[in-house]
């Protein structure tokens, strides 16, 4: 019998790629998104590799949805808590109160909205394993970062204390923090201006969904009794928020 795992935010970047290589690591996957031409395209490139996928179109920020379509699902033998999205770059008093609830109810709301349908069933079937993909700045706070850095510190904060929550239940919970990972992350942050985006990378090798996908499939194959709490990946050339080694031609 396969396993199940269930990938929220798998339209793009991480997500994708955490879908398809634990497709290829024989997991039976469901994958959601908005996007649902990009879902059906991810399940079609699966199913062609030999892959089962199920496909689910909901936002995650309505927990109506979220109950919608995720009770009726099985077994979830893994999560990966990954929708999420950080939305302008602005000093605190020029930020725009629509972008902080989008990213207060996807990263935080809509993380807790999953876990709330998925953990019940872990712990009905005796164990599971829970991925949240939290960040740099969930540790670190920026200048003009401070509503994202908020919700990723809470994703921090939510992740050690639902480690030890479900710690009886045999569920174990991993936290990935990335630094820069090339994404539609910094295209969707400046609201679709590619020119900026293109410009958070110059000069820099930075980490692939696929990176982060290798990262989620190593810990997922860990014997039964070594977890792995909590993992920062960076690109070679990045240290931390604020240090970025850029190379110039
Ligand atoms: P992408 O923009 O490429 O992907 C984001 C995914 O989240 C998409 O599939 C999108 O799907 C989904 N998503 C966003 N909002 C919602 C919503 N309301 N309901 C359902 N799904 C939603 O970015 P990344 O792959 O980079 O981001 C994935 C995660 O990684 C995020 O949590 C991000 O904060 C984190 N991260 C990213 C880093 C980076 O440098 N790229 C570094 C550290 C962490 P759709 O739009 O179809 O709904
Ligand atoms: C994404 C990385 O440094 O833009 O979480 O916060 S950063």
């Amino acid at each position: 019998m396969k396993k199940e795992a269930l990938i929220t935010g798998a339209t793009s970047g991480i997500g994708r790629a955490a879908a398809l290589r634990l497709a290829k690591e024989g997991y039976a996957v469901t994958v959601t998104g908005r996007r649902a031409e990009r879902l059906a395209a991810l399940k079609a490139e699966i199913e062609a590799a030999g892959g089962r996928c199920t496909t689910l179109v909901f936002d995650v920020r309505s927990e109506e949805e979220v109950r919608r379509n995720l009770e009726p699902l099985g077994r979830v033998d893994l999560l990966v808590n990954n929708a999420g999205l950080a939305a302008g770059l602005e000093h605190i008093d020029q930020g725009d109160t629509r972008d902080w609830d989008a990213m207060i109810d996807t990263n935080v709301k809509g993380l807790l909205y999953v876990t709330r349908v998925i953990a019940p069933k872990m712990v009905a079937a005796g164990g599971g394993h829970i991925f949240n993909i939290g960040s740099i700045a969930g540790t670190e706070a920026y200048e003009n970062g401070a509503v994202y850095c908020a919700s990723k510190h809470a994703v921090h904060a939510i992740s050690q204390s639902m480690r030890a929550d479900l710690l009886s239940a045999g569920i174990k919970v991993t936290e990935i923090r990335p630094g820069m990972v090339e994404t539609e992350f910094s295209e969707v942050r400046f609201h679709g201006d590619k020119e900026r985006a293109d410009a958070v990378y110059t000069g820099v090798e930075p980490l692939t969904g696929d990176d982060i996908a290798e990262a989620i499939a190593w810990a997922a194959q860990l014997p039964a009794h070594m977890n792995v709490n909590d993992m920062v990946l960076m690109p070679a050339q990045q240290a931390g928020a604020y240090y970025t080694y850029r190379k110039t031609k």
